[in-house]
């Protein structure tokens, strides 16, 4: 059942996935087992089908749905098992930005790969980035930008941090079709992921996993 799982989100058939994780769970199949075994492990081979090419953004997306969808049913689950998630992570687009198609698949991303996301949406400010960090205090931030004129908001965001004191408690991680890993490194962050399955494995780094 696992497998068909599995399968379900590679296919993106989110309407099965679901089906197939209820059925699981009330078959008495732990929510981790389903968790690791066949969403993140589907999710791990998306990504790297994407990084050979074989796999288009869009079919990435319908695939990071199902998993979504399946982790719906799966999250009240993995709460009560008191499972804990690989890191944390805050995210959200940079202030003045509304672009959110890739963050979102992102955001996925890092869900599928077993990290607790708070997505912050778009237009994110730097002050409502730090309200954040305060208030969920994860192990990395997440900011994505694309449009020349609002990847400038990046280093601000860095400097309230480090205003803040909350700097070194911190992973900053940047993305989005203008930032750069030599922007990245011109600003400080600690890591650049130029798309979606990288920043999985960025992330994993920037935790100590890999
Ligand atoms: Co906009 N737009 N847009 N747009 N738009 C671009 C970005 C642009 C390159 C188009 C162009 O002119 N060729 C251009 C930017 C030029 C520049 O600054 N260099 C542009 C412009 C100019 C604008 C407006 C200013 C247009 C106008 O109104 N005159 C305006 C700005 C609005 C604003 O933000 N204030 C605008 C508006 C819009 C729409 C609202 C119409 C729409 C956005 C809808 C939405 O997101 N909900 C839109 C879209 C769709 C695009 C294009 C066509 C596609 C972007 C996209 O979704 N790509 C884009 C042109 C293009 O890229 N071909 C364009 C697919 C997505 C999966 O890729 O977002 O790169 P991407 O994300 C990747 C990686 O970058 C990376 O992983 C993702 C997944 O692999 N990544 C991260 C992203 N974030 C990350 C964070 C990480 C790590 C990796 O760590 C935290």
């Amino acid at each position: 059942m696992l497998d068909e799982l599995k399968q379900a989100v590679l296919d993106g058939d989110s309407e099965k996935a679901v089906q197939l994780t209820e059925r699981a769970l009330s078959e008495g199949v732990g929510a981790e087992k389903i968790l690791n075994e066949a969403l993140v492990a589907a999710m791990d081979i998306v990504g790297k089908e994407y990084e050979r090419g074989d796999r288009y953004v869009p079919e990435m997306l319908i695939s990071a749905e199902a998993m979504k969808a399946a982790m719906e049913v799966l999250r009240p689950k993995l709460v009560e098992a008191g499972v804990k998630a690989r890191g944390k992570v805050v995210i959200g687009t940079v202030e003045g930005d509304l672009h959110d198609i890739g963050k979102n698949l992102v955001a996925m991303m890092l869900e599928g790969a077993g990290f607790e996301v708070t997505d912050l949406g778009t237009e994110v400010t730097a002050e409502k980035f730090v309200q954040a960090v305060k208030e969920h205090r994860p192990d990395i931030l997440g900011m994505s930008a694309l449009l020349t004129t609002t990847m400038t908001h990046m280093p601000e965001v860095i400097e309230a941090l480090k205003r803040e004191g909350l700097r070194d408690g911190i992973k900053v991680m940047v993305g989005g079709a203008p930032v750069t890993q030599e922007y990245a490194e011109k600003i400080g962050a600690d890591g650049y992921a130029p798309d979606a399955a990288s920043a999985v494995e960025l992330a994993k780094q920037l935790v100590g996993e890999s």
